[in-house]
């Protein structure tokens, strides 16, 4: 919805609720159409629910009347938010003759009208007003504590059972809200820790100085012998300099400090931190109004016009790239750059796919200027760091060039030798890439197993020797140089790189519907995994955006007696494996623990891993980009990481052929 249509419809609602009849109405709507309102009733709806409960905690904070953010997940899954703000306002609406708490609960879009003063920041994608969490809720209660006063309201559904009432006294001020989302509605009601954590923990980069913390009262965490509930807290006093270099922890900087521009004066605040690192990925976070602006838009491109404008002048002043032959393009000024920009916009426009790319073009200048004039003050005050920059650039136009004869070598030998599918290709027989699928598989002798083992109708098979390049630590050319990685490409029918843009994809070749990661059940297994995911969420996002990528999971165990036998997927599986199958004794019962899938057989490996009938697949998806980079940057940096935990906490459990 444009910002015209969510005025005029929020008009018609005025117009409407009158009496109590409508205001119900609008709720229902919400109840009938859900993800028009909050995108998906799947995992990411749900959890956009607290998201919605905490902006407004957040809208308070940055009205400057609030400093602390608490976010439990109850023992029952619900959910209870409490701040420590003003209290949402309880007196008598004039208009709707009941109290602001309740017009603010169960009217849609009322959120932040009662204020027309403060600065109403949140919006266009979420913003949906805390009406829609309680619509979409099987019970809320709202406890407000103001002017030394508690009053409270509980809902089902969306409508009051009672009026507010005042049940006491208060010390302080602040609003608590618990809701339990309706599990008619969602898919699932399964909250997920790490979600919510991720973006509490993006929101507190965004918003420095506002202490959140996130409980979970459904687990327990042993300390010695005290119990405790998991907390987590987010705070940062640095805000967005912090951000970037929790963004870089595992990448080498190149420069000591992280950028910082603040620019405040105007009527579009904008705020950005940027830091060039080692690496030659380019990571760029933007936010508007704290919204993830995935697909970009004005204020990314002003940013990147100030910054290629700004450095430009100071190469070519400088005399550095005198001698170059070759032209820099925008490109090379972002190589290895990560960066964060968040701008505070009053009436955003969202355009696009996804509806995250900002369309006000006022924006694009004063991003530029902000840039254009912070980044030449600061290159003029810190020549050392200017000129690590500049040459960074050139060895990044270099590489661009060495990388376009080895891209083009790889395209020109696919249009001569035939098909110019790889010769390790098992291909299908289907040519409708709908229902093809492929799998990656690590080893040529998983490989093997795999050929035989599949469905050729539907199903092609591509080994990958041992462990594919880290993309992470190696430079443009190498990567398009690497066999593995050449052979991936052409195998998906995947191209990259365009005059202007040398990283541009075009997937609308794709040949398999379905990328499937099939790896060892082991450590090894894992790594390889991580290295394949490194690769396309650098060089393929796009194809993990539209749920082209997933993972296989073999299974951990084989448990036997006699001609009686039964896979498994977990230790407890296998306990109840046991149990069944020894009949309460266990004698005779072998149990045999499977790391590799080279001790499949192709029998086995069709059955337990590869048939759609009986098969799972996690299907691997981004909840949260900045994330996901930090991820990254940790799994592939120098130091030995956790992988797979990774892998089981990021990969989506998904049972997508059911
Ligand atoms: C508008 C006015 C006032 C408070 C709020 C909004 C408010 C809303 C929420 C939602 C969650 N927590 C909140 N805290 C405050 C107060 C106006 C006044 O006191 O004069």
């Amino acid at each position: 919805m444009t910002t015209e249509e969510q005025r005029k419809r929020s008009e018609e609602q005025d117009q409407y609720s009158a009496g109590s009849i409508q205001v119900l109405e609008g709720l229902e709507a919400v109840r009938k159409r859900p993800a028009m309102y909050i995108g998906d009733v799947g995992i990411r709806g749900l959890h956009h629910l607290v998201y919605e409960v905490v902006d407004n905690s957040i809208d308070e904070a940055l009205a400057g009347f609030c400093s602390q953010i608490d976010v439990t997940i109850n023992e029952d899954s619900s959910i209870t938010v409490v701040d420590n703000g003003r209290g949402i306002p309880v007196e008598m609406h004039e208009k709707e003759k009941r109290s602001a708490l309740e017009v603010v609960m169960t009217v849609l879009h009322a959120g932040g009208k009662f204020d027309k003063d403060s600065y109403k920041v949140s919006g266009g994608l979420h913003g949906v007003g805390v009406s829609c969490v309680n619509a979409l809720s099987s019970r809320m209660t709202v406890e407000v504590m103001r002017q030394g006063k508690k009053w409270s309201q509980s809902y089902e559904r969306g409508k009051p059972l009672a009026p507010v009432s005042q049940d006491g006294l208060s010390d302080g001020s602040g609003t608590i809200t618990t809701f339990m989302p309706d599990d008619t509605i969602f898919q699932t009601v399964d909250f997920k820790f790490d979600i919510l954590a991720a973006r509490l923990r993006e929101l507190a980069f965004l918003n420095k100085n506002i202490l959140l913390t996130l409980t979970d009262r459904r687990e327990v965490a042993e300390n010695g012998n005290e119990q405790h509930h998991v907390t987590e807290r987010f705070f940062s006093e640095r805000g967005l300099m912090e951000f970037v270099e929790y963004l870089d922890v595992n990448r080498e900087r190149l420069t000591d400090k992280v950028i910082y521009i603040n620019y405040d004066k105007g009527d579009i605040p904008v705020e950005l931190a940027l830091q060039y690192n080692t690496s030659f990925s380019e990571n760029v976070h933007s936010y508007v109004n704290n919204i993830n602006t995935i697909e970009g838009g004005t204020h990314l491109a002003g940013f990147r016009r100030g910054l290629t404008r700004t450095l430009k002048k100071y190469a070519e002043d400088s005399g550095m790239t005198s001698k170059l032959k070759f032209d820099i393009n925008g490109d090379d000024f972002r190589e290895g750059l990560t960066s964060v920009i968040s701008v505070k916009v009053a009436e955003p426009q969202f355009e696009g796919q996804t509806k995250t790319k900002l369309g006000n073009t006022e924006v694009m200048g004063a991003v530029d200027i902000a840039v254009s004039n912070a980044l030449s003050n600061y290159l003029e005050e810190n020549p050392k760091d200017a000129r690590s920059i500049v040459q960074k650039v050139i060895l990044a136009a270099t590489a661009r060039h060495a990388a376009r004869k080895a891209r083009e070598l790889v395209q020109r030998k696919n249009v001569l030798s035939g098909s110019g599918l790889p010769g390790k290709l098992a291909d299908c027989a289907d040519r409708d890439p709908s229902v093809s699928e492929i799998f990656l598989v690590e080893g040529d002798s998983a490989g093997g197993t795999a050929k035989q083992g599949r469905d050729r109708r539907f199903q092609a098979i591509l080994p990958l020797r041992g462990k594919i390049l880290n993309v992470e630590k190696a430079m443009q050319h190498k990567i398009f140089d690497n066999e593995e990685i050449k052979n991936i490409f052409t195998a998906l029918g995947v191209t990259i790189g365009t005059e202007d843009d040398s990283k541009a994809l075009n997937t609308s070749g794709l040949r398999y519907a379905k990328v499937i990661i099939m790896t060892d059940a082991d450590v090894d297994g894992s790594h390889i995994t991580t290295l394949i995911m490194t690769f396309f969420f650098r060089y393929m996002k796009e194809l993990i955006e539209n749920g082209h990528i997933y993972i296989a999971t073999p299974p951990l165990y084989l448990v036997k007696k006699g001609k009686s036998e039964k896979y498994c997927w977990s230790e407890e599986e296998r306990e109840a494996a046991v149990q069944e199958l020894g009949q309460g004794k266990e004698a005779g019962v072998v149990i045999q623990r499977y790391k590799g899938l080279g001790e499949m057989n192709a029998e086995q490996l069709w059955g337990t891993t590869m048939s759609p009938d009986t098969r799972t697949l996690r299907q691997v998806t981004i909840d949260s980009a900045a994330e996901a980079d930090h991820i990254f940057s940790m799994l592939m940096g120098d130091e030995v990481p956790p992988r797979r935990e990774f892998i089981e906490r990021h990969a989506k459990y998904a049972n997508i052929d059911a």
